[in-house]
């Protein structure tokens, strides 16, 4: 488990991005990311701003609105990113050829790199999907990063044992675009410094009769994790979505606060 604080990590961290995402939990004191999983732009744009100041990030997977555009979706969601000082995390999980994969990241009707800070990819295919990704993004002047998928939070993931210790080995090589995992468990050794970001995170539901397995917020952050990721346990039928991030944001923020003692 990271024993330092998200001060000492920014400091030294290799990746600008990584500092950045950092510096924003600092200042708003979350460590919260909301799965933003919803059908249509004006649900996204309205929850985006109204749960903006609870977030570090927002997490989108932008292939589920029906009523997508470019310059309706995108462009307000970026201009919120800066209002609300949360970075994108576009959940594409990326999963074939580094070729394929550098064409959807920039290519299509999402053109991904151009406005997600992050994304994630499967390791399944190899280095080449690392390789691809990364040379994507030398079409955009700011920062981006990668997280793996080393491990899911679904029920009989394969993702375990050998293939997560070789997914870590895949993230070592290029450290400055690969800032770390979408993972249940701390990963790497004490002196790495990847950031571990946990879905399957929920307070009051155990599953959702498709797979899906939560754990609490202080299992995912006392285990290691640095950012926790929550979905319908905020925004989900009959919830109060801003109720619910101030609930998650409070207990994320002690369970790491507990974490450094
Ligand atoms: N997600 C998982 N588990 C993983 C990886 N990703 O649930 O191992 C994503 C899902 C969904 C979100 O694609 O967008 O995290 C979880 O949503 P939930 O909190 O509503 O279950």
């Amino acid at each position: 488990i990271s024993p330092k604080s998200y001060k000492a990590r920014m400091a030294v961290h290799v990746s600008p991005l990584a500092q950045r995402l950092f510096k924003i939990m600092l200042e708003k004191k979350t460590n919260l990311c909301v799965s933003l999983d919803v059908y249509t732009k004006e649900e996204l744009l309205t929850l985006a701003d109204t749960l903006g100041p609870y977030v570090c990030v927002f997490k989108t997977h932008v292939d589920i609105i029906d009523d997508f555009t470019y310059e309706s979706v995108v462009e307000p969601l970026v201009e919120l990113s800066k209002k609300h000082n949360f970075l994108i995390f576009e959940d594409r999980k990326f999963a074939d050829i580094g070729s394929t994969v550098k064409s959807q990241y920039t290519s299509g009707i999402y053109k991904i790199v151009r406005w997600a800070h992050i994304t994630n990819a499967h390791a399944l295919p190899g280095p080449g999907i690392i390789d691809g990704l990364f040379s994507g993004t030398k079409e955009v002047s700011d920062e981006r990063g990668l997280l793996l998928l080393a491990e899911m939070s679904s029920k009989g993931s394969l993702a375990t044992g050998e293939y997560t210790d070789k997914t870590v080995d895949l993230a070592r090589v290029n450290k400055e675009f690969t800032i770390g995992f979408i993972a249940q468990n701390r990963l790497g050794e004490p002196d790495e410094d990847f950031i571990i970001m946990t879905p399957g995170v929920g307070l009051d539901a155990k599953s959702d009769g498709l797979g899906q397995q939560y754990r609490t917020v202080d299992e995912a952050v006392s285990g290691g994790s640095d950012i926790v990721i929550v979905g319908r346990g905020i925004i989900g039928k009959g919830r109060d979505p801003i109720a619910e991030a101030k609930r998650y944001r409070d207990a994320g923020w002690s369970s790491y606060l507990a974490r450094l003692k």
